[in-house]
């Protein structure tokens, strides 16, 4: 079992049914999720998309400062937002949330991860892809600018590099913005309205509120303006999902 597929400390595991009467209130009704969100991210928006877009009943909890209390850690040994708590499991990283969600709402989320094993391979190759490799130069490019906090071992994260910083936000949005062409923009996207065909997946949702921070960083490529117009008028729940995102770098873009 995945180490992200956490059980709470009042049960040790999630397949079993915990007693109800140990739960909180909001776990009480088992077919609703409450999600732990930071309202700016792109990686909670990634959550949000699946909630909304699926039509499935949740109720978001703001997690900003509440990431390393005891009661988080017991459910979320990550520390990470977003994390997802229903049905007595707790599950946090925003690709297994994703597919929890479909496989656990099929009716209702279920056709955002479709198909058979080499379907669902391609929108896995493609989320995780997104998540880690594309994610990795976001961040370097955009986190110093915007505010966010980096990681040990990097530029801004390193007080005696400071004056090397914007030279690496340079190189790292650089690079972003040749994966975004390479990768996205001449194949992903190069015959299809969404990035796994024309109907929107996990893939999409995980991708494009990236892209409202990558527009911080690099002037996005026609193609990505017209995906993400695609996005927000052709894909219910899509648009008011991702305010926070959108709002957060508004006035921030690169001209
Ligand atoms: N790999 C994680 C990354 C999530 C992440 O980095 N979350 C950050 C905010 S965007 C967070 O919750 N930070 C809180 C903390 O470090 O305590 C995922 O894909 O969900």
């Amino acid at each position: 079992m995945s180490s992200h597929f956490l059980t709470t400390s009042r049960h040790k595991n999630v397949f079993r049914l915990p007693s109800i009467s140990t739960l909180p209130t909001h776990a009480l009704t088992m077919s609703s999720v409450t999600f732990h969100a930071l309202p700016p991210s792109a990686n909670s928006s990634c959550t949000r998309c699946v909630l909304k877009c699926g039509g499935i009943d949740f109720e978001e909890v703001n997690a900003y400062g509440q990431t390393r209390t005891p009661e988080y850690l017991a459910k979320f040994p990550t520390n990470l937002a977003p994390a997802i708590e229903h049905d007595g499991a707790c599950v946090s990283e925003t690709n297994a949330i994703a597919r929890y969600l479909c496989g656990a709402f099929p009716d209702k989320a279920g056709k955002f991860y479709p198909g058979d094993a080499k379907s669902k391979a391609k929108v896995d190759m493609v989320t995780e892809y997104t998540g880690i490799t594309l994610y990795n130069y976001l961040a370097k490019a955009t986190y110093p600018t915007i505010g966010f906090p980096l990681y040990a071992g990097d530029v801004a994260a390193t007080e005696a590099l400071k004056d090397h910083v914007a030279g690496s936000q340079e190189a790292a949005a650089a690079e972003l913005l040749n994966l975004i062409n390479d990768k996205y923009v001449n194949n992903w996207l190069k015959d299809s309205t969404f990035l796994c065909g024309d109907e929107p997946t996990i893939a999409d949702f995980r991708f494009a509120p990236i892209m409202y921070f990558a527009r911080v960083a690099v002037v996005l490529p026609e193609r990505i303006v017209k995906y993400l117009d695609d996005m927000e008028t052709k894909v219910p729940g899509f648009k008011e999902a991702t305010e926070g995102p959108r709002g957060f770098t508004a006035d921030k873009v690169k001209a």
